[in-house]
């Protein structure tokens, strides 16, 4: 790979490794976030290593200690179980090799963490569900704890059914799998059957929120029911828009742009220059109404029209090429 001209060593060279280290690889969020951070790391001249995730704690840590044999420069790592990757982590960082977390609480000082504004996200979805339903409905709520991104967006749940009593949560599901849609589905199904009165799902992943939908058709129940949720991918798009979706909102960051912060973090910190020890990529709100009258159909047309989903001016600096989309 050739050197960026003008940049810092070591990238002045090119052929840095790097590794990227995730949790989950499937769904079209993972995909998409792992395509930025390849295109970001081709245009720094970066050997990327990317070690494929299949949401298994025990494999991810021997990941980050194939990579440490490797002799990357830097770990990029992508979720994850943080109890399981600690101590491993701090052996690549005691061998000097740079490392960040993208939606994983490493709780190290030394590690920078990329998130995009959970909090804002969830936020701004529930501003828009009682924009919608107004501030007394039965919800279906779906969540699975564990994840960082998942248990951010569930304190601000919390505090949006403490503020508004008339919310009654009246279902919780969710699955985080290979097959996190299908499996959600199922678990959709049910909770639905059993609580006909509910008429609001928050589904804050898009996996979440395509189970739900699939429920709802499957149910018959499409027309009484609106989901609310985070991330958006091309065929995201393409059920919000589609005629008689009830998934009405959702409110995201282009993955891609948040993998491609992701890499210029590691990058900056491996020629030794200042990173937040906070990184956001802040989220907007895309609403069914809004997707429809601006004829959208693609993340591309999402991106030729909201700068934010083309670029992020987090992590940047005047060496690194950061137009990629
Ligand atoms: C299982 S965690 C899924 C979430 O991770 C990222 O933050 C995406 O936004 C997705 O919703």
């Amino acid at each position: 790979a050739e050197g960026v001209a003008g940049a810092p060593a070591p990238f002045d060279k090119g052929g840095v490794k790097l590794a990227l280290i995730s949790y989950i690889s499937a769904g079209d969020f993972f995909q998409a976030y792992q395509a930025g951070a390849e295109a970001q790391a081709k245009a720094l001249g970066i050997d990327l290593r990317v070690f494929p995730g299949r949401q298994d704690a025990a494999e991810q840590r021997e990941q980050v200690l194939q990579a440490i044999n490797l002799g990357v420069e830097g770990i990029v790592v992508d979720h994850g179980v943080p109890e399981s990757l600690g101590d491993v982590v701090q052996q690549a960082l005691d061998k000097g090799i740079k490392v960040v977390a993208f939606d994983v609480n490493l709780n190290n000082p030394k590690v920078p963490q990329v998130e995009q504004s959970d909090h804002a996200l969830a936020r701004q979805a529930l501003e828009q569900a009682v924009k919608d339903n107004g501030t007394s409905f039965n919800a279906g709520y779906v969540y699975v704890a564990g994840f960082a991104p998942l248990d951010r967006r569930n304190e601000v749940w919390d505090t949006f059914k403490a503020e508004n009593k008339g919310v009654v949560e009246k279902a919780r599901f969710g699955n985080v799998s290979d097959t996190t849609a299908t499996s959600t589905a199922d678990q959709a199904k049910a909770a639905l059957r059993a609580n006909p009165d509910i008429t609001v799902v928050f589904a804050p992943y898009d996996e979440f929120a395509r189970g739900v939908k699939l429920a709802a058709a499957d149910l018959g129940i499409s027309d009484k029911l609106k989901i609310y949720s985070a991330d958006v991918s091309t065929a995201d798009i393409q059920e919000i828009v589609e005629e008689g979706s009830p998934w009405v909102a959702t409110v995201a960051t282009n993955p891609a742009v948040v993998g491609a912060v992701s890499i210029r973090a590691a990058a900056l910190e491996i020629a030794g220059q200042e990173v937040p020890r906070q990184i956001t990529v802040e989220p907007t709100l895309l609403t069914q109404k809004g997707l429809r009258e601006a004829g959208v159909k693609s993340i591309e047309e999402l991106a030729a029209k909201i700068p934010a989903f083309s670029a992020s001016d987090a992590a940047t600096a005047s060496w690194i090429p950061a137009k990629l989309f």
